[in-house]
């Protein structure tokens, strides 16, 4: 466990992990106070990227305490002096984030492009995969790990699709206003979303860099993802009626 990883956090990682955490709740504050300006009616979009936010900021918390973590030994030593050891930190609970809070980011992203439920279903379903794959990768301690890395990559690749394609026509389809707004939250999206494989490569996957700098690249990553996305989905439905939507 972390109390025994030897390559593990330090407090440097831990306070900018407090300061995420700190920022994912001020954003689910913002969030349901920008809410109470509309009917209830016109909500779903503020719940469900508050909803996003508030999982987060608890995530944050969790690993800022250096608790939703694991030690994981990997069968390769690494000579650099930042990721040598015997025992590498992995926060696990990262991925229970991202299977609660992925699903939502799609139904923001999804409900925004008026596709129907059968679509956005399977599309979740193909997004749990690539988390928990992403998952059984990082504690899966030989080189196996990089097999689950590849059906991660490979549902990744299928969602994106969705987005940049499916979903794009759909939106088209609605009317400009709509179309504008799909596409900075779809785009956004499908370009964040590729960098996640990376930091992984590089940090559960690889053990190349360490993780205080994983802390880093992770937390960038999902202040992007979460908050900043969340700030543009909000923005752009501030003229878009949800009936036009069917929802
Ligand atoms: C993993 C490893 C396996 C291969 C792939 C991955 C992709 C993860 C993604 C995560 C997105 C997270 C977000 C979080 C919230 O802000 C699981 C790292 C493809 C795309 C957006």
């Amino acid at each position: 466990n972390g109390a025994t990883a030897d390559i593990a956090i330090t407090s440097h990682g831990s306070d900018w992990y407090w300061t995420v955490c700190a920022l994912m709740t001020v954003s689910s504050i913002a969030f349901i106070g920008l809410s109470f300006g509309k009917p209830r009616t016109h909500r779903l979009f503020h719940y469900i990227t508050a909803a996003i936010t508030m999982v987060a900021a608890i995530a944050y918390f969790t690993m800022g305490s250096d608790l939703g973590e694991t030690g994981i030994r990997p069968e390769f030593i690494r000579t650099n002096p930042k990721v040598s050891g015997t025992l590498r930190e992995i926060f696990y609970v990262r991925y229970i984030d991202w299977v609660i809070t992925t699903p939502l980011l799609l139904m923001d992203i999804l409900l925004t492009a008026g596709l129907p439920w059968p679509t956005i279903l399977y599309t979740v379903l193909i997004d749990e995969i690539m988390i928990i794959t992403g998952l059984t990768g990082a504690l899966v301690t030989s080189s196996y790990k990089w097999g689950y890395f590849v059906f991660g990559c490979l549902a990744l690749f299928w969602v994106v699709w969705t987005l940049v394609w499916t979903g794009r026509k759909h939106a088209a389809a609605i009317g400009s206003d709509v179309s504008k707004t799909y596409i900075i939250v779809g785009t956004w999206t499908a370009f964040l979303w590729f960098l996640y494989p990376i930091a992984w490569g590089l940090s559960e996957g690889g053990n190349i860099i360490s993780p205080d700098s994983e802390a880093v690249f992770y937390g960038i990553l999902d202040i992007m993802a979460k908050p900043v996305f969340g700030a543009l989905l909000i923005w752009g439905h501030r003229g878009i009626e949800p009936g036009r939507l069917g929802i």
